[in-house]
């Protein structure tokens, strides 16, 4: 089993995963959401104690070099399966999860064995690489902190959902979304909590609500090791950027409730997260997540 100390790489995570799945089958499987330009699965799993729940859906790696998003997107999925801690033990049972550590697999292929920092997919455009697919789902697509210039690490694409990364998870995902209560798309770094829009501060019919469940996540987030994260809107907390997977969650699927973390840390080693920082991260992560899922619980 997984030793926390050290960024696996895709085929170690499959094999993980496989073994974990093959323990716990009563209430693991394997699930695909979806598949790449150079031909892998976008490989997940579906953790249920009985069907028809509520469910939750959890994507990260999205940006290949955010390794620590996939470590603790792992250890989450660890915890689930394998916790004896009576919080952690009913938020496993009460929900449906689906749950995609590594979104962006070709991507982070690349950044294991040729370029650590790479971000982007590995889709040939011309004479250079890669589409942004937090750039590429169908919301505002290319209106906001987008490129049209392949060289760049925000090319959004020939359009909405040009990547076959983006047009496969989002089917996938539409055929949950009347089931899905909270969708988390996790990134690094800068220790923010953030909630859809990127084109506007404006609000939406929860808004109120998801920011004031999002602000007492983070309260329980800093408890353990007294991180401190910044809840906000996207364009007002980071910078006004579209066509990112929670725009289009929200807008197009009206998901109730849908945050981006960029987990740790605010700039000192930035992607280059050191290993031993996976279990404080991951922890921490957990600690506002069991937070955030009893409070939506309270809302309704
Ligand atoms: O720019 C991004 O895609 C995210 N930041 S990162 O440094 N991890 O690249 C922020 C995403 C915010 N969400 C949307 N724009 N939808
Ligand atoms: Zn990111």
């Amino acid at each position: 089993s997984m030793r926390w100390d050290s960024y696996y790489t895709l085929d170690q995570i499959n094999n993980w995963l496989d073994d974990l799945v093959a323990r716990y089958s009563d209430v693991a499987t394997i699930i695909v959401g979806g598949e790449t330009y150079e031909g892998r699965q976008i490989r997940g799993v579906k953790i249920s104690h009985g069907s028809g729940k509520r469910a939750i859906f959890i994507e990260s790696g999205i940006h290949a070099r955010e390794w620590i998003t996939i470590a603790t997107t792992n250890y989450i999925i660890d915890r689930l399966l394998r916790s004896n801690n009576e919080d952690i033990k009913a938020i496993a049972r009460e929900f449906d999860w689906y749950i995609f550590p590594v979104t962006n697999p070709d991507g982070y292929v690349w950044s294991h064995d040729e370029f650590r920092m790479w971000r982007k997919n590995r889709r040939p455009i011309r004479s250079e690489f890669g589409v942004d697919l937090n750039r590429n789902w169908n919301s505002n697509w290319f209106l906001h902190g987008s490129s049209m210039d392949p060289s760049t690490d925000i090319y959004a694409g020939n359009g909405p959902f040009s990547e076959v990364e983006t047009r496969t998870l989002s089917e996938y995902i539409r055929s949950l979304s009347g089931q899905i209560d909270l969708y988390l798309s996790m990134h690094s770094f800068s220790q923010l909590l953030l909630l859809p829009f990127g084109n506007s501060t404006q609000g939406y019919a929860n808004y109120n609500d998801a920011m004031n469940i999002g602000r007492r996540a983070m309260g329980a987030l800093s408890v353990r090791y007294g991180t401190q994260y910044v809840t906000g809107n996207i364009a007002e907390a980071i910078y006004l950027a579209t066509g990112g997977s929670i725009d289009w969650v929200k807008e197009a699927l009206n998901i109730p409730l849908v945050y981006c973390y960029e987990f740790r840390d605010k700039g000192q080693y930035g992607f280059l997260l050191p290993a031993d920082q996976i279990i404080p991260n991951s922890e921490e992560v957990l600690d506002s997540l069991v937070d955030l899922i009893f409070q939506a619980k309270r809302f309704g």
